[in-house]
């Protein structure tokens, strides 16, 4: 049954209908009893497979074809109708070509399937923040991993009421050719179009394509910003929370940082750290600050490492009615297990792609290194209670890091919004940590944008330093690097719960209570003013930890001015006048 008479939305599906040939169309109205019969339907077909249920409630596992596991960067694309508005970074295809090619792909590509239609939001529904879009898609897989990650349904509808103002969204698995799967997106009609993939972070339109690629282009033209950022509270003990945002690229360590929980000494004097988002960040001027909210409902968060020292609250948050893509099931109690979970692998198992399995002898992991959970939001035992608030938290502090084994510093301040813009487009993160003492190789990606920005990087950046004159007090900027080691290439900073630390600093320099060092590069804790108390860390480590190596940050420069050459014209002003002031004082 149709939800909506909008015909817009009718005259949208009926078009994609004509091109997939799907033998029916269903609406997901969001509630709970059709969830289910998908659910039994894919249990059914072997789609899903029905875990544990006194363990898991709730709780599914999925294996997705062994050839679509990850997000495929070199077949996605921003199409919009000028290459130039797509940037250096981006890969780009005429909409003309693209549309045109991959309706060939689509061409009767759902017939003998079912074509769903999920109205989902971005934001809580009804909010000044939120963004609609529908998904058609002839996967249940999708549609019920957007239930998790997205608000869905009809109040959804009901909020599009009769206009055209929502993200359309077309997944078709068709055979899941790799050679032909193609994540597009067309920025200029609000279209994202993607095929021959079922793997989340292709095929969830929500999150990286609208949330990021397509809302980056929304923010830079209504005056707000769409990031690669977690959120989190710090809950001081007479009870007030400041709120950061931090944008890392993948492998640093985001969600577990998004979801940390605090040293003892700080735990039992009463501090508490708070998760409003573990990914995304949508952040918009208001009463003079910026304010953020986390548009997604749920985590799709990388199983391996993840465990109950690493991040007991991401674990707590896939107790119940969560989907689980690509780990390993034991089959001794129907549970799930992966690399790094604990020190004792199932025997009598199946690996990601469903062959036996014992992890006492195995010499190869069981789960996909990029094997996921899908889980609620509320599920997790630190969630914010901010989380559903329509207005967003105030963000004081933005952090960027990466991963760097010399370069970076432990944490410093960049010295005005502007220099904060600059850091964060010099981001990188070293590719592997290479043999003892080896120095890797840095990848940059700007704010962690690098594969997510919806146009082109350098108007990106001048939207950035724009948005200083919407907000009379912006976060302070800091960067972050956790991943200093020593000359045997081993980890000098603990990590993990001990990284609020530095959270404390952070906080402590945005209320102006603390003095720092002023550097070439910004301005480093002074000695004495990270608390090591209970750290295991000792003031030598930390000096080392804060040393900024000039013949290295020389190197850097050059780096850097590579990279920026890549952006011609488009490349604020301002950024090569910091890039400069940074060269000079080296
Ligand atoms: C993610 C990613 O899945 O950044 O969040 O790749
Ligand atoms: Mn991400």
């Amino acid at each position: 049954m149709q939800l909506t008479s909008n015909k817009h939305v009718l005259s949208w599906i009926d078009e994609c209908a004509a091109l997939t040939a799907p033998d029916s169309v269903v609406w997901i109205d969001g509630s709970e009893a059709q969830l289910a019969s998908l659910r039994a339907e894919a249990v059914a077909t072997g789609e899903l497979i029905t875990l544990n249920q006194e363990k898991m409630p709730g709780c599914y596992l999925h294996r997705s074809d062994p050839t679509d596991v990850a997000r495929v960067e070199d077949r996605t694309f921003i199409c919009s109708r000028s290459k130039r508005d797509a940037g250096p970074t981006n890969n780009w295809k005429s909409p003309d070509e693209m549309y045109a090619m991959m309706k060939s792909i689509y061409a009767g590509a759902m017939a003998g399937r079912v074509m769903y239609v999920i109205p989902y939001s971005m934001g809580v529904v009804g909010s000044p923040f939120a963004k609609y879009g529908i998904e058609l898609t002839d996967s249940i897989y999708v549609v019920l991993s957007m239930a998790i990650m997205t608000r869905i349904g009809k109040s959804v509808l009901a909020q599009i009421g009769d206009g055209a103002d929502f993200i359309k969204g077309l997944h078709a698995k068709a055979n899941l050719d790799p050679e032909r799967r193609y994540i597009a997106h067309f920025p200029e009609d609000n279209t994202i179009w993607s095929v021959n993939s079922g793997y989340g972070g292709n095929v969830l339109l929500g999150k990286k394509c609208f949330a990021l690629r397509m809302a980056s282009v929304l923010g830079r033209d209504q005056g707000w910003m769409a990031e690669h950022m977690l959120i989190l509270g710090v809950e001081a003990p007479n009870g007030e929370t400041k709120y950061v945002a931090a944008a890392f690229p993948s492998a640093c360590g985001k969600t577990n940082l998004a979801m940390l929980i605090p040293p003892e000494g700080y735990e039992k004097a009463g501090w508490k750290v708070w998760c409003v988002g573990d990914d995304i960040a949508w952040l918009r001027p208001k009463n003079g600050m910026l304010y953020a909210v986390n548009p997604e409902y749920g985590f799709f968060g990388v199983a391996p490492g993840t465990n109950v020292k690493s991040n007991p609250n991401a674990i707590a948050a896939t107790a119940k009615n969560a989907i689980f893509t690509n780990v390993v099931q034991n089959l001794d109690d129907n549970t799930v297990w992966w690399e790094g979970l604990d020190k004792n692998p199932p025997e009598n198992a199946l690996d990601w792609r469903g062959n036996p399995w014992n992890g006492k002898t195995a010499g190869t992991p069981g789960a996909h290194p990029n094997s996921r959970f899908t889980a609620p939001a509320v599920n997790c035992p630190c969630i914010s209670p901010e989380f559903e608030n329509p207005d967003g938290v105030p963000i004081s502090a933005i952090i960027f890091g990466g991963r760097r084994a010399k370069t970076a510093p432990l944490v410093y301040q960049s010295r005005d919004w502007t220099h904060g813009v600059f850091v964060g487009s010099i981001m990188g993160s070293e590719t592997t940590a290479a043999a003892a003492g080896a120095v890797g190789v840095a990848r940059r990606d700007p704010m962690a944008m690098l594969p997510f920005c919806g146009y082109d990087m350098g108007d990106y950046w001048a939207h950035w330093i724009d948005m200083a004159s919407k907000v009379e007090n912006p976060p302070q900027i800091f960067n972050v690097n956790w991943f200093r080691t020593d000359d045997d290439g081993k980890f000098i900073w603990p990590g993990y719960g001990e990284n609020f630390r530095v959270l404390e600093w952070i906080l402590k320099r945005c209320s102006g209570q603390l003095d720092a060092v002023d550097s070439a590069i910004g301005y480093l804790p002074l000695p004495g003013d990270v608390n090591l108390d209970g750290s295991g860390v000792d003031s030598a480590t930390l000096e080392t930890l804060l040393n900024v190596d000039k013949a290295l940050w020389r190197d850097e420069v050059s780096g850097i001015e590579e990279f920026y050459a890549k952006f011609g014209d488009t490349l604020p002003k301002a950024l090569s006048a910091e890039l400069a002031k940074l060269s000079a004082a080296l």
